[in-house]
């Protein structure tokens, strides 16, 4: 079993895009662990994109993620679900994402992706930590 972060961000939920993307997620097979709408505050974001914090693009990111409520959700499945999730969202550049993925189909803004998800094993393990501290169901 495999679990990792999943964030509809600000953009999708202002949208009414989380039914579709979710929806995507779902009816490839994999399933709702835990999910909840929240307004992401500076600190937890800088724990998060730790990796981005001084870059170029850091604080437009910051206040795009924090300007109104995003859905944070774990997501599991058989394996390796942070790699199913990341297929099935495409490459960050949405105006670059193939047809067929969530940011392919629905997105053409670089920092508006509609979706984040985990992008390894252990980034996963670790944002899980931070969006839903505490021990595991
Ligand atoms: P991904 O979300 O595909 O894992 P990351 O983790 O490299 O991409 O970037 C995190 C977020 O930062 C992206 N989802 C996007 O919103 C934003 N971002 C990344 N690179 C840029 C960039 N060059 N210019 C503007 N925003 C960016």
């Amino acid at each position: 079993m495999g679990r990792t972060l999943v964030i509809v961000k600000p953009d999708a939920v202002e949208r009414g895009l989380v039914g579709e993307i979710l929806g995507r997620l779902e009816r490839k097979g994999l399933a709702l662990a835990a999910a909840e709408l929240r307004t992401l505050d500076a600190d937890t974001l800088a724990r998060h994109y730790s990796e981005h914090v001084g870059k170029g693009f850091y604080e437009d990111l910051v206040a795009f993620m924090s300007r109104g409520p995003a859905l944070v959700a774990v997501l599991e499945g058989p394996r390796e679900t942070w790699r199913t999730v990341r297929d099935l969202m495409g490459t960050t550049d949405p105006a670059a994402a193939a047809p067929g993925t969530i940011r392919g189909d629905l997105g053409i803004d670089l920092t508006e992706n509609l979706i984040h998800g985990s992008d390894s094993e252990a980034s996963a393990e670790r944002e899980i930590g931070i969006f839903f501290p505490g021990p595991p169901d």
